[in-house]
């Protein structure tokens, strides 16, 4: 069948699955939350990627009912895990012009009972050049709501180190591009690495580095002493019912 009707059957017949994957303090290996990645299964069994479904959802204007399902999901499952593990949720560009998102949060807050700031929504910056003033208002609300604002794929595409005093921003995350490039342990992707680690700690935002996947990246980010970590090394993303095994497995 066309991936649209796909879509479509999946949304009304509760077919979406979410994938959480563990983030890490990087000093101590401390378990601080998970970041929820939403799946699709096609009727063979397999996965059907994100990058490849997400397009055709957001197109069909699909995305903004997939978005709301993801948010209320995620952290109705969040509010029952011990002491303060956050839940991030990635928010599409659509779901800011819809007018409805803060109210969707808002529900999904109430409605899990989660504490709001143990939630926190991942927007890419591409999200930040389309209406900015009209991206800038929907964030302080969320804001304002308790929820916590990350900034995420930081280092790629159209960076523009303004985003990070004109938008309300908890946190950063940067892009696993990076991490391709650290184990040059002079280079110079380090350097940058070094000095946006010292840029966050001035803004006040926790950093965090994504797509760890070797114990040298680990040990490298450790130096950097960069407060957050999450990748294949740590934890690739599972299905919900294997988070307590994990959760006991790394206890
Ligand atoms: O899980 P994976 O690494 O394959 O994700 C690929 C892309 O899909 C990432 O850019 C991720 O941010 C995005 N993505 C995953 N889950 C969601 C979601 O629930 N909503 C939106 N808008 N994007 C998501
Ligand atoms: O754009 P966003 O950061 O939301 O995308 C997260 C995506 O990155 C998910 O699809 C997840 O599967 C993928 N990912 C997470 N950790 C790693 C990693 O260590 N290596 C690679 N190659 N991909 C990763
Ligand atoms: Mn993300
Ligand atoms: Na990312």
């Amino acid at each position: 069948v066309l991936l649209e009707e796909r879509l479509r059957h999946a949304l009304q017949h509760s077919e979406f699955e979410i994938y959480y994957q563990p983030l890490f303090s990087t000093m101590d290996r401390r378990l601080r939350g998970f970041e929820a990645l939403l799946r699709l299964r096609d009727d063979d069994g397999y996965l059907v990627p994100p990058d490849v479904f997400i397009p055709v959802a957001e197109e069909m204007g699909l995305i903004t009912a997939v978005g709301e399902w993801v948010l209320n999901e995620a952290t109705a499952f969040a509010q029952g895990w011990p002491g303060d593990l956050t839940v991030a949720v990635n928010l599409s560009a659509i779901q800011f012009e819809t007018g409805r998102l803060v109210e969707t949060v808002r529900n999904a807050l109430e409605a899990s009972d989660l504490t709001p700031s143990r939630l926190e929504l991942e927007i890419t910056e591409s999200l930040l050049i389309k209406d900015p003033a009209n991206v800038l208002g929907q964030l302080l609300e969320l804001r304002s709501l308790g929820a916590r604002i990350a900034l995420d794929d930081f280092g790629t595409g159209y960076s523009s180190l303004s985003y990070l005093w004109k938008f309300p921003f908890d946190k950063l995350k940067i892009d696993r591009s990076f991490m391709l490039e650290l184990e040059d342990a002079d280079g110079k992707p380090r350097e940058i690495l070094k000095t946006i680690v010292a840029l966050c700690r001035t803004l006040n935002l926790s950093v965090t580095a994504e797509g760890v996947e070797t114990n040298e990246q680990l040990a490298a980010l450790r130096e950097l002493q960069c407060d957050q970590s999450q990748g294949f090394l740590l934890g690739r993303p599972m299905p919900a019912s294997q988070i307590p095994s994990f959760m006991m497995s790394i206890s």
